[in-house]
């Protein structure tokens, strides 16, 4: 008797809809500007920040290894934490003008899977109030409810690549890792879900390309739409043979067919 799959997990930026470079990089700036100061992420300097998981962490990181010049308040954690919610701010106002876009094929699935049942959790590492901002902006106001949690955040005391994150979604969610699929996009995000035994399907973007995803059951440029198919970068060629897009159906051939991690 095949296991059923109980619920899908999935990852926020980068995976959903494509935060980063256009989102979350222009609002850290804007939260710089406002504050005086002069620093300026590029889009190649944020590619590197993108090592460290979380807002706060990453700009803490940043002012250890790119801005060391720059004389810390006293106060280090205010400081940052000040900046960390002008920044949430400004990002959360970006997604309300619609910049962000969910990725090619996140709707239908999230539609299909709520049509068919399909229990769904989210595992982020940004904050809850972003996450509301993009399903409101991009499904509308009631979207939040199509899942049953949102561990987002400082919900846990370490950020991805610790298992944290899912560990606390599927304790919430009173699943075992066998009965869920984890969403990812990035090598912080597989090692995170990997580290809580779950099987995780990936969907790349520019940042994350060249991560090292092998420990993924399969790896795709995106989730695909019936009329712009997705393309196959890694796993089971058999079972994605004539397959266009990522349903529900192809996830549950691909966790009937993986065992547990
Ligand atoms: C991605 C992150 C987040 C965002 C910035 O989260 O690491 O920190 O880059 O958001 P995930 P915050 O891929 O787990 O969704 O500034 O709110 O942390
Ligand atoms: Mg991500």
């Amino acid at each position: 008797m095949q296991k059923t799959l109980q619920a899908l997990l999935f990852d926020v930026d980068g995976t959903l809809a494509d935060t980063e470079r256009d989102g979350h990089r222009v609002a850290f700036n804007l939260a710089f500007a406002e504050a005086g100061l002069d620093w300026n992420w590029s889009i190649e300097l944020y590619g590197k920040l993108l090592v460290v998981t979380g807002g706060k962490e990453r700009m803490k990181y940043y002012l250890e290894h790119f801005n060391t010049h720059f004389i810390c308040p006293t106060d280090i954690d205010d400081f940052i934490a000040e900046l960390h919610r002008s920044k949430t701010m400004h990002y959360t106002a970006l997604l309300a003008e619609g910049r962000i876009p969910l990725r090619p094929g996140v709707e239908r699935l999230l539609r299909e899977a709520r049509e068919k049942g399909m229990r769904m959790g989210i595992a982020t590492t940004t904050t809850p109030a972003n996450v509301q901002a993009l399903l409101s902006q991009t499904l509308g106001v009631d979207s939040e409810s199509w899942f049953e949690v949102i561990a987002a955040g400082d919900v846990v005391p370490a950020k991805k690549p610790a298992a944290d994150i899912y560990l606390w979604a599927m304790d919430k969610m009173g699943l075992r890792a066998e009965q869920c699929m984890a969403f990812e996009d990035s090598e912080n995000g597989i090692k995170s879900s990997v580290a809580a035994n779950l099987r995780t399907i990936i969907t790349v973007n520019d940042y994350t390309c060249e991560h090292d995803f092998s420990s993924a059951i399969l790896v795709l440029d995106n989730m695909g739409e019936p009329e712009q198919p997705f393309t196959v970068l890694q796993g089971d060629q058999e079972i994605v043979n004539h397959v266009a897009c990522l349903d529900l159906d192809l996830i549950q051939r691909l966790a009937n067919s993986s065992s547990p991690v």
